[in-house]
C-alpha cells in the first residue's frame, strides 16, 4: 500500500519536511479553508497540490470533499449543492487528484467521549463510553424519547454518571462529543460556536422524519448524479464507515455493517462508487468481522484506514494497538490484493509530549509515527514473505 498520512494543511504544526523523514509518501487532505459547500477551484486546488509537491511528496487522497447535510437530508437546494459538488470534482480531476474520501453520516461525522483516556504506560487514547454519551443524549441534548434507545443497564450507568457529574465534567463531554472531534473535519460545530449544544439540537432537527430508507435513497441520488464526473475524470470516490458504525442519537446511519456497504456499492455498480476501508470504524462495532470485511470488499476499496478497536462487553470500545492481529490481517489482505492502494493510521495514542502540542485529536505526531513504523513492518514482512 502507499503511505500516506493526513496533514491538516500549512498550518498543521506537523510539516510536510518532518513528513519525508519518517517515509510517508503521500499526502492526505483537504481544502480546509473553503467552507462547507462552496466550490474548490482549479486554482486553489493547484495551489495546494504545488504546494505538496514543492515538498517531495504528492497529494494521493482528498479528505474529505465534504457533502453538506442538505444534500444528506435531501433538502430544496440539495441538487444545486451537488452541482457544485461535481465542480469540485471535476477541478480535482483536472489537477490528477483522484482518490476521493467522504461520509455521508447526518450531522455528527466521528463520536468519542473521551480524548485522553489514560493508559497504564503512560500514553493516552480515545475512548467511547457508551453511558457518558447515554448521559449526552439524555441530560444535556434532552433528545425526547432518547431513553428508549438505550438497555437497562446503560441506563443505570447513566443514572450513576448523573449523581456525581460536575459542571465541568458536563463541558467537557460537550467539547469532546461535537466540538473537539468535528472543527477539524469540517464538520458541523466550529471551537467558536457560542452555542454548540443549540446548534447541535437544530441540526439533529433537520432530520426529523428521515429514516434509513430515505437517506439510503439520498445517497444513491448522490452518487447517481457525480458518478458521469467520476467516470470523466476516473475519480475514485470512497466513503468513509459510520463511526461508530450504530445508530446514535435518533439519527439513520447508513454505513455501518456488511449489508449496509453491500446495499449502497450494489445501488450504485460502478468501480468508482467504493469504500474506504476504515478497520477503526468497522472494528467499533461488535457486529462486525473486520478481517472477513477485508476480503470481502477489497477489490472495491481505494483507501485504507489502517487502526483498530477492542468493543468491552458493556460496549464502550478504546482504539487498540496497530500491531492487534486482526489489522495484521486486514494489512495482509490489502497489502496482497490491492498493493497501489492508499493507506494512512490515525487515532494512535499521545505520547511523548504530544499531549502538549495541542494537535487535532487524534492526529498525534510520535504516535502516528509509531503506529507508520508497525503498519510499515507488517507490509515489509508480509512482501519478504510473498517474495
Ligand atoms: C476521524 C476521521 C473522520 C473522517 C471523515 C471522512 O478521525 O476518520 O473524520 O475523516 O468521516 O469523511
Amino acid at each position: 500500500m502507499e503511505k500516506t498520512w493526513r496533514w491538516f494543511g500549512p498550518n498543521d504544526k506537523i510539516t510536510l519536511d518532518m513528513l519525508r523523514q519518517i517515509g510517508v509518501e503521500g499526502i492526505v487532505t483537504s481544502l480546509h479553508h473553503i467552507p462547507n459547500g462552496e466550490v474548490w477551484s482549479l486554482d486553489e486546488v493547484m495551489k495546494m497540490k504545488n504546494f505538496i509537491e514543492e515538498h517531495g511528496l504528492r497529494w494521493s487522497v482528498v479528505e474529505s470533499l465534504p457533502v453538506s447535510e442538505s444534500i444528506k437530508f435531501g433538502g430544496p437546494d440539495r441538487d444545486e449543492l451537488i452541482e457544485k459538488y461535481k465542480e469540485s470534482l471535476a477541478n480535482l480531476g483536472r489537477a490528477g487528484v483522484k482518490t476521493i474520501c467522504y461520509n455521508f453520516m447526518p450531522v455528527l461525522d466521528w463520536a468519542r467521549t473521551d480524548l485522553e483516556y489514560p493508559n497504564p504506560d503512560g500514553t493516552s487514547n480515545l475512548y467511547f463510553n457508551r453511558a457518558e454519551f447515554a448521559y449526552f443524549d439524555i441530560h444535556i441534548l434532552g433528545r425526547e424519547g432518547a431513553e428508549k434507545d438505550y438497555s437497562p443497564e446503560v441506563l443505570a450507568r447513566v443514572e450513576e454518571l448523573a449523581a456525581g457529574m460536575t459542571p465541568e465534567a458536563r463541558h467537557r463531554l460537550v467539547e469532546n462529543i461535537i466540538v473537539k472531534t468535528q472543527g477539524f473535519v469540517n464538520g458541523n460545530i466550529s471551537e467558536d460556536d457560542a452555542a454548540p449544544v443549540e446548534t447541535f439540537r437544530s441540526l439533529l432537527r433537520l432530520y426529523d422524519g428521515i429514516d434509513r430508507v430515505t437517506l439510503r435513497a439520498n445517497m444513491k441520488y448522490f452518487l447517481e448524479a457525480i458518478m458521469p464526473v467520476c467516470r470523466q475524470y476516473d475519480i475514485n470516490m470512497c466513503v468513509h464507515p459510520d463511526d461508530p458504525p450504530l445508530q446514535i442519537l435518533g439519527l439513520p446511519r447508513i454505513v455501518t455493517c456488511d449489508e449496509d456497504i453491500e446495499w449502497f456499492l450494489n445501488a450504485v455498480p460502478d468501480s468508482h462508487n467504493g469504500l474506504t476501508f476504515c478497520a477503526g470504524s468497522l472494528s467499533a462495532g461488535a457486529h462486525n468481522d473486520v478481517v472477513e470485511l477485508a476480503r470481502k470488499y477489497a477489490d472495491r476499496t481505494h483507501f485504507v484506514h489502517a487502526r483498530i478497536c477492542n468493543v468491552m462487553p458493556n460496549g464502550d470500545f478504546k482504539e487498540s494497538t496497530h500491531l492487534d492481529p486482526r489489522l495484521i490481517d486486514v494489512i495482509r489482505t490489502f497489502e496482497t490484493r490491492r498493493p497501489d492502494v492508499p493507506m494512512r493510521v490515525d487515532h494512535a495514542p499521545l505520547m511523548l509530549g504530544d499531549e502538549k502540542m495541542g494537535y487535532n485529536a487524534g492526529y498525534s505526531f510520535h504516535g502516528r509515527m509509531l503506529a507508520l513504523g508497525m503498519v510499515g513492518g507488517i507490509m515489509a514482512t508480509i512482501n519478504s514473505e510473498e517474495a
